[in-house]
């Protein structure tokens, strides 16, 4: 093993070259900061680089999911689908390495494994598996909110024979499928992609569901030079218009109840929104994540559509959700339940007991035996924490990032965390993050980040820290937001409840898109209010 102390203090270390990571770069470049970024793959790209599972592709429209930071970019870049696949986000991303000449700060197939700040010297040496070091006054951690893949702990697996693919971790290279007996595990946003492709290709597939999704119609289409030509002359307003909503997704939201219309005219505008396709179906009524009877309706419609798609009844039956729509993240497919009116697929409901055990050959569920030559593991993540946690983080005076969390992530603006000065989270936890669309949101943590750095340099500040009472107050109001929402009432990776033994928190900032972003920007106008700066 390599034991080496790399060239002299860099500014910034950046872990992870991704989506955030990159223009982290790119932003602290222009700034004059010396930077780098440390990858643990062999490939930019984060989350589009692991996920290449068949199938997958991004659930929000290009035009939303690209870099606005760019004119130049945005002219040049031609997408092809309304919904990028994820081949074409990949190339997008490496295209965006090479167009802004990030190759030569960016250190491939170095994973991170600890970070220790050093007081006296006010820097974090930064350590890797392979025994390198580095020294950095400035720490950005952009390791992605869905980074750390969730592989259960399922008894026997270690022992089947045939092939074990979890579809974070995805090989390069092609996987055929053709002639085999194929079983995918889990039905959340990555499963529901697998499983429409690969019934296309096994022999047969049998998918096991512990819980059943919503499912809504993306409506894919491929987009011509029209579609293309208007984005390119609209792209400002849609993008700012975009800004204003919850989410920063496209669809401007209606500020009308469910409940103060009919059913048949709720029924009506849900068919509108079902009809336009996209996660943004709950954005038609103002109430759906707060008021059960509200919800209801938006379940009951989803629930038909199911009925309407799947021929045969038992099957329907089984597919049908019955936990709060909206609880657990909506899942985007194309025929996704019409994949189950196909002989070649077989749906198994998970009991109590979940799957009992792997075998050489096969699976136990129910106390049926399922033979099978390829397990597929759609499984999830450890979100949000997952990837911060896999790192040795010490603070100052010793603490760890994962004793200071120990009973949930606790974080000021999702930003820093008080005990870990100089260390910066792009889209951590208590952060809108994963409740928005993800790349105006990754652009606007790391304008603030650049900025802050900026704003310390000038000042000739040599350390920032979240304070401890400005901290706590955040971390309340994270909470007491989210318990007005029907949140709670289901079991989501939102709450850490698809890790046993993770804490029951709910983990993003669910205030909204609007509010948090004049929140960070008032911080600032009040002189970095909330933060120490020495
Ligand atoms: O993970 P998930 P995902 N035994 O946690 C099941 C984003 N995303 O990778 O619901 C049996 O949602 C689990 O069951 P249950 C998006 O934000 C975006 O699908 O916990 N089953 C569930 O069915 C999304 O929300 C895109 O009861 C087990 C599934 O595995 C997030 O990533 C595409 C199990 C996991 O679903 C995560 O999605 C894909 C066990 N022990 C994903 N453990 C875009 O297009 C778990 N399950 C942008």
């Amino acid at each position: 093993m390599r034991k080496q102390e790399n060239q002299g203090p860099l500014d910034v270390i950046i872990v992870g070259a991704g989506l955030a990571g990159l223009y982290m770069l790119h932003r602290l470049g222009g700034l004059g900061f010396t930077a780098k970024i440390l990858e643990a793959g062999a490939g930019v790209g984060g989350t589009w680089y692991w996920n290449r599972y068949p199938g997958a592709r991004c659930d929000v429209d290009n035009m939303f999911y690209s870099y606005s930071f760019d004119e130049a970019l945005d002219e040049e870049w031609n997408w092809t689908e309304r919904y990028p696949s994820q081949p074409e986000l990949l190339k997008y991303i490496n295209h965006v390495a090479d167009r802004f000449d990030l190759w030569p700060d960016i250190q491939l197939n170095t994973r991170v494994v600890s970070a220790i700040f050093d007081a006296g010297r006010a820097a974090w040496r930064i350590g890797t598996e392979t025994a390198e070091s580095f020294s950095a006054r400035y720490a950005v951690m952009a390791t992605g909110c869905l980074s750390a893949a969730n592989v259960p702990d399922f008894d026997g697996l270690d022992g089947f024979q045939g092939r074990v693919f979890h579809t974070g971790h995805w090989p390069a290279e092609e996987i055929d499928f053709t002639g085999r007996r194929v079983g995918v595990v889990g039905t959340g946003s990555t499963g529901v992609q697998v499983i429409q492709e690969v019934a296309k290709q096994a022999d047969h597939l049998t998918v096991f569901q512990r819980t059943a999704s919503y499912v809504v119609e993306a409506f894919n289409r491929p987009l011509d030079a029209e579609d293309r030509t208007y984005f390119k002359a609209n792209r400002h307003e849609l993008r700012e218009a975009a800004k204003k909503t919850f989410g920063g997704f496209s669809t401007m939201a209606n500020d009308q109840s469910a409940l103060s219309v009919t059913e048949e005219d709720c029924r009506r505008k849900l068919e509108e929104a079902w009809r336009a396709g996209g996660i943004t179906l709950l954005a038609s009524f103002n109430d759906f994540a707060f008021s059960e009877e509200a919800n209801m309706r938006a379940q009951d419609f989803v629930r038909d559509k199911i009925r309407q798609a799947v021929r045969d009844p038992e099957t329907a039956e089984k597919l049908l959700p019955r936990h709060t729509i909206g609880c657990k993240r909506l899942c985007l497919g194309t025929n996704y339940y019409e994949t189950y009116n196909r002989d070649n697929v077989t749906l198994v409901p998970l009991g109590d007991e979940g799957i009992e055990r792997i075998t050489a050959t096969g699976l136990i569920a129910g106390g049926a035996a399922f033979d099978l030559d390829d397990l597929v593991l759609a499984t999830g993540f450890d979100a949000m924490t997952g990837a911060l946690n896999k790192i040795n983080i010490e603070g100052r005076a010793g603490l760890t990032l994962r004793k200071a969390w120990e009973a949930g992530p606790r974080t000021y603006l999702g930003l820093m965390s008080h005990g870990f000065p100089n260390l910066f989270m792009v889209t951590g936890p208590g952060s809108p993050s994963v409740l928005s669309n993800m790349l105006p949101t990754i652009e606007h943590h790391v304008d603030w980040i650049a900025d802050c750095l900026d704003h310390l340099r000038r000042n000739e500040f040599s350390e920032i820290e979240a304070d401890l009472p400005a901290q706590d107050r955040w971390v309340e109001h994270v909470n007491e937001t989210a318990a007005k929402t029907l949140r709670y009432s289901c079991s989501s990776w939102y709450l850490g409840a698809n890790v046993p033994g993770k804490p029951r928190v709910f983990m993003p900032y669910i205030g909204g898109m609007p509010s948090y972003r004049e929140t960070c920007t008032a911080v600032v106008d009040n002189g970095y209010e909330g933060f120490v700066l020495k």
